[in-house]
């Protein structure tokens, strides 16, 4: 690849070596975090390594240790299980690697972590669904502990519990592997039979909220069980906008925008600028009335209409071009 004339080392000569280690690969999330990295490589010359996951801790800590072989200048470790990784990616750093963490806590102080302000996620989701249930309500909970995201939502979940005790979690279930949705589809079918007191599904990730809607569906519950995610995508435009769906609220960041900044990231890493330790993309809360209002049928449309969803100012310099 050609070099940008004006940039800073290696930048200036072009061909620079990156590697994305993932840890999900399959899902909406993650193949557009995917593509909005490659698109910020390609534009400032950056050769990127995919290597995708499997959601195989083992397999992602020898993606990791395949990357340091081939030489790359950065590594950018898209979620993970961290006692599988901590020292491998300190065996990157100690080779003079760049790393950068996406939703996967290191816990090292020369490894930058980008995050999507989950917290600020899960209360906008939270409040929208106090704002559309009252103050008190049975819940069913979706949730997996151990991955860094989920694990800072669960927080303010517990927090909300504690500030309105008439928020009762019925139900906790979920599962995430290559189909989280029709997992948790499953799940959910049992409690919903089980626990028929529900009336709000916290969801917070979008293959959670698939699975909780198809487990709605299917038992004809779409006028008694309202859903509550995070994430979007133009298929989950589609599914919380058609008539009667039970999914009636998100909170997301553009995917394909987190990608790029996590890029940009550790581009400015190599270049020997800081990029800062905690970077993080603003989530924009999407109800299925607005999204409807909008008229946006996907996540381009979407990005046109909302400027705080379609770019971020994060990790960003005269010389990186979006
Ligand atoms: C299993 S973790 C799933 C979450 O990772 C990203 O942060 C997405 O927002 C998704 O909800």
């Amino acid at each position: 690849a050609a070099g940008i004339s004006g940039a800073p080392a290696p930048f200036d000569q072009g061909g620079v070596k990156v590697a994305l280690v993932s840890y999900i690969s399959s899902g909406d999330f993650f193949e557009a975090y995917q593509s909005g990295a490659q698109a910020q490589a390609r534009k400032i010359g950056i050769d990127l390594r995919v290597f995708p996951g499997k959601q195989d801790a083992a397999e992602q800590r020898s993606q990791i240790e395949q990357a340091i072989n081939l030489g790359v200048k950065a590594i950018v470790i898209d979620h993970g299980l961290p006692e599988s990784l901590k020292d491998v990616a300190q065996k990157a750093v100690d080779a003079g690697i760049k790393v950068v963490a996406f939703d996967v806590n290191l816990d090292n102080a020369k490894i930058p972590q980008v995050e999507q302000s989950d917290h600020q996620l899960a209360r906008l989701a939270l409040e929208q669904a106090l704002k559309e249930n009252g103050e008190s309500f049975n819940a069913g909970y979706v949730y997996v502990a151990g991955f860094a995201p989920l694990d800072r939502r669960h927080e303010v979940w517990e927090e909300f519990k504690k500030k309105y005790p008439g928020i009762k979690e019925a139900a906790r279930f979920g599962v995430v592997n290559a189909t989280t949705a029709a997992g948790v589809a499953d799940q959910a079918k049992a409690v919903l039979r089980a626990h028929p007191e529900i009336s709000v599904a916290f969801a917070p990730y979008d293959e959670f909220a698939r699975g909780v809607k198809l487990a709605v569906n299917e038992l004809g519950l779409q006028d008694k069980v309202k859903i509550y995610s995070a994430d979007v995508s133009t298929a989950d435009i589609r599914e919380i906008i058609e008539p009667n769906s039970p999914w009636v609220a998100t909170v997301a960041t553009n995917p394909a925008v987190v990608g790029a900044v996590s890029i940009r990231a550790a581009a400015l890493a190599v270049a020997g600028s800081d990029p800062g330790h905690a970077i993080t993309v603003s989530p924009v809360l999407l109800t299925q009335k607005a999204l409807a209002e909008s008229g946006a049928k996907t996540v381009e449309e979407l990005s046109a209409k909302i400027r705080a969803f379609g770019a971020s100012e994060a990790a960003t310099a005269a010389w990186i071009s979006q």
